[in-house]
């Protein structure tokens, strides 16, 4: 992979985030980038995000209306989203923080529909560990922001520094929730008890970003999200990645949730979402 450590002046591959940036994301468990996509690239995957929601196969998990509320596994059915993966701005930054050549452990799309379920609280690792066999907590889920998202659209809502504290034990799969079969079926919820002392000892914020900003955080953090009231549109895309030598040794789950192709991704040019308009 690329030497990350020659100086910025001398390399136009330097290190994508600064320092400051890299402290934030140690520490906290995040870091937002704002406006990384311009908004002809912001249309031209929100159209890809569209489309592929509107696939009839069990990817597309739905609300109890049929509406559909996320798609796993974007990048396997279009060109467009799959390029996103390989964009600088996405691959560039992971390789930074993780220090290694990565992969896609998982994709999605996720609709936050007016009125749609929340999403309890959980760390994409704990599934990620319990039922896809990735050994370790090192990995990072990237939100790409499609909308402007604030306080009125569900926000993401994490619990900053919750990534030391390593998988939490209590987790389980709640067979009663109403969106089992669909969305929550391999997801360990928190219990209310270890949510209570996580926030009592570290608070619990708010992340909010303009479309085209990016979310990079850590995977072991510790999220969910609440019903969108509003009537304002919340979609965002992610791409969760692992380092080449922490992936998944069980494969329970079809390649839409868990990857098979481990190759290191090599990033493209930074116009390849751009071109793919013309
Ligand atoms: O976008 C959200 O509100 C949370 C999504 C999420 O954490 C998930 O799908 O696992």
């Amino acid at each position: 992979m690329t030497d990350h450590t020659t100086d910025e002046a001398t390399d136009e591959r330097a290190d994508p985030l600064r320092d400051g940036q890299v402290a934030e994301y140690r520490d906290r468990g995040w870091v937002v980038v704002p406006d990384v996509f311009s908004p002809a690239e912001v249309e031209l995957l929100g159209a890809a995000a569209i489309e592929v929601l509107d696939r009839p196969g069990p990817e597309v998990g739905r609300e109890a209306d049929g509406a559909p509320s996320i798609c796993w596994g974007m990048h396997l059915f279009d060109e467009r989203l799959a390029t996103l993966t390989r964009h600088p701005a996405i691959v560039e930054p992971a390789r930074q923080l993780l220090g290694n050549d990565i992969f896609v452990h998982q994709s999605r799309i996720n609709m936050k529909q007016p009125n749609g379920s929340i999403v309890a609280w959980h760390q994409d690792f704990g599934t990620y560990h319990r039922v896809d066999g990735v050994p370790e907590p090192r990995g990072i889920m990237i939100a790409v922001f499609l909308d402007d998202v604030t306080a009125v659209n569900a926000p993401l809502l994490a619990v900053p520094g919750s990534h030391r504290e390593g998988l939490v034990s209590t987790a389980w799969i709640d067979p009663s929730s109403t969106d089992h079969e669909q969305v929550s079926k391999y997801r360990y919820d928190i219990t209310d008890d270890t949510m209570a002392d996580l926030v009592d000892r570290y608070g619990l914020d708010v992340i909010t970003a303009s479309a085209g900003s990016l979310l990079f955080m850590d995977m072991t953090v510790v999220h969910g999200s609440s019903v969108n009231i509003s009537p304002l549109r919340r979609l965002l895309l992610y791409i969760n990645v692992c380092p080449v030598d922490n992936r998944g040794e069980r494969y329970e789950r079809p390649e839409y949730y868990a990857a098979r192709d481990f190759s290191p991704i090599e990033p493209l040019d930074p116009d390849c979402l751009i071109r793919l308009a013309a």
